[in-house]
């Protein structure tokens, strides 16, 4: 990607631009002053189509200050794109992002329904903080502007947008899973969000399944009526809803990992393996990514082949996140506790089963250390897409590729479906998925790898971005004519339908937005 161009302050007015597409979305990869893009696959695909349309993206600054509302936003051009960032109140912070966001939906729709953390006040602030970030980005907004908002922190924006009067094209992509009604329901303010919804013009989803368990929530609820495949109507106004299946930048990752040979991390990881085989695991520390059950199922297997002890090293790269979550706190106590017992049971003076670090590893020796696995342990509970299973599989070399090992309850298993799929709750299964990986043949290791490395070729992020940018900007008047078109995927959305005006206050007695 061509490095971007220096700030310069704000001379011109950013809004005189037509069509332009702005992007919402919690965290803003502001460009460093050295003007490097700060980012892995998503961001530079979304600024490349920035860049593309000109255009916005705004978000939280990531910081917290009292005076926030005052504060005149912080709001940096580069080029052609602007980047707009506000900060939130603490109380803010903790109502809508740790409670809400993280304690309500993101255990709902991961279907760990015994760690959500409800309360009525993170309701509340939820709601009142998209109201607040949408007065916030109104100003900023063009009439003919699309606007692509991305993930569960940013729900209600569009009803919030509309209920001001906004007529825009609204899109939405919701990063994570989104579970059948019976699980869904049990969100606070289920009809709100889903009603929420409904006031996008593209609700995009990770898979077919959650775009389908998405629809069974519009017609249950009664919130919105199918008028064809992938098309509803709710309050006399259409909208698609659609698979998207997120990729990464395939070639860009693969050729990171054929450069990575000289990379000094790379380096010394090989030389400390003394020939033995690597597994790598690659999360955030979360409690969707299913590591206790991982480590369980290595524990497991080096019961079981006692051939394999120290022939084979478990590399675990878990950056800590979300730490002011309690549920996140137990979870880090948990994984290193079973790190600890592992490597009890089965360690030598001159072995470590399993290596176990927090840092952030740069992509580059990322891309480095995937390649020199012989294995990767993908084995979330529940995952979005899971961009890690794709990053290993781009990286691996085509004439000894190693083996991806993925849990069927990834959205990437969709794809990937060359790879050993397991059920990551059956630790005995997962540990036979070990011992058959290490022992497979190369040329079956080919066979897989060809196959998955296609899918990810064919389906990259820019794919991904474009599509669905195509999708928000179709033409409305053959939506509203193809409405009975098949729709299953967001491949086939290639109708969008028509646009319809709410006046002020329509949208808030219709998608009866919580108050504070
Ligand atoms: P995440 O839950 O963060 O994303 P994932 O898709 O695996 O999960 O993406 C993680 C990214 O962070 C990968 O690009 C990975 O390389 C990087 N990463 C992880 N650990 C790292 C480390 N220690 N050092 C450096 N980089 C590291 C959410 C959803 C997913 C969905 C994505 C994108 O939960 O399901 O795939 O968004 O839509």
């Amino acid at each position: 990607m061509a490095p971007m161009t220096s700030p310069r302050s704000r001379t011109k007015n950013l809004f005189h631009d037509s069509g332009r597409l702005v992007v919402v979305s919690n965290r803003v990869p502001v460009p460093s002053g050295a003007g490097a893009p700060s980012a892995g696959g998503l961001a530079v695909a979304l600024d490349a189509a920035l860049k593309d349309r000109g255009g916005l993206w705004f978000g939280w600054s990531g910081e917290t200050s009292e005076d926030n509302g005052a504060k005149p936003l912080d709001i940096r051009e580069f080029g052609p794109v602007s980047y707009a960032v506000t900060d939130i109140t603490q109380r803010d912070l903790d109502e809508y992002y740790a409670g809400f966001a993280n304690r309500a939906l993101w255990p709902v729709c991961h279907y760990r329904l015994d760690l959500t953390g409800f309360a009525r006040k993170n309701t509340a602030g939820y709601f009142r903080v998209n109201d607040f970030f949408a007065r916030r980005l109104a100003p900023l907004l063009h009439a003919d502007d699309l606007i692509w908002v991305h993930d569960y922190h940013f729900i209600p924006m569009a009803a919030n947008l509309r209920q001001m009067g906004f007529a825009n094209r609204i899109g939405f992509f919701l990063h994570i899973p989104w579970p059948s009604p019976d699980l869904a329901s049990v969100l606070p303010a289920y009809e709100t969000i889903i009603r929420s919804l409904a006031a996008y013009d593209v609700v995009g989803f990770q898979t077919p399944q959650d775009a389908a368990n998405f629809a069974a929530c519009l017609t249950r609820e009664g919130v919105a009526r199918p008028v064809g495949e992938g098309v509803f109507e709710a309050s006399g106004r259409r909208f698609r809803v659609g698979a998207f299946p997120i990729g990464i930048e395939t070639e860009a990752f693969a050729k990171a990992a054929r450069d990575s040979e000289r990379n000094p991390l790379v380096r010394r990881m090989r030389e400390s393996l003394q020939g033995r085989s690597l597994i790598i695991g690659v999360d955030r520390l979360d409690y969707s990514k299913g590591i206790p059950q991982r480590i369980e199922a290595f524990h497991a297997f080096l019961e079981a082949n006692a051939a394999a002890r120290n022939r084979v090293s478990y590399l675990q790269v878990t950056p800590k996140s979300r730490s002011e979550v309690p549920e996140y706190r137990t979870m880090q106590r948990e994984v290193a506790e079973l790190v600890g017992r592992t490597n009890g049971d089965f360690g030598d003076i001159d072995w470590a089963p399993v290596r176990y670090t927090n840092k952030n590893v740069g992509r580059a020796a990322l891309a480095g250390l995937y390649r020199m696995a012989r294995v990767g342990l993908v084995t979330p509970l529940r995952d979005g897409m899971n961009l890690v299973a794709k990053e290993y599989v781009a990286a691996q070399p085509s004439e000894d590729p190693g083996v991806l090992i993925l849990s069927r309850f990834a959205g990437a298993a969709h794809e990937l479906d060359s790879a050993i799929l397991v059920n990551p709750y059956d630790v005995e299964a997962t540990a036979g998925a070990i011992a058959r990986a290490l022992d497979m043949s190369v040329e079956e290791r080919k066979e897989r790898w060809t196959a998955m490395m296609a899918r990810l070729k064919d389906n990259g992020v820019d794919r991904w971005c474009a599509g669905f940018i195509e999708t928000l900007a179709g033409d409305p008047a053959a939506a509203a004519a193809g409405a009975d078109e098949g729709a299953e995927t967001g491949d086939a959305l290639d109708h969008a339908p028509a646009p319809v005006r709410l006046r002020a206050g329509d949208a808030y007695r219709s998608f009866g937005i919580v108050k504070n």
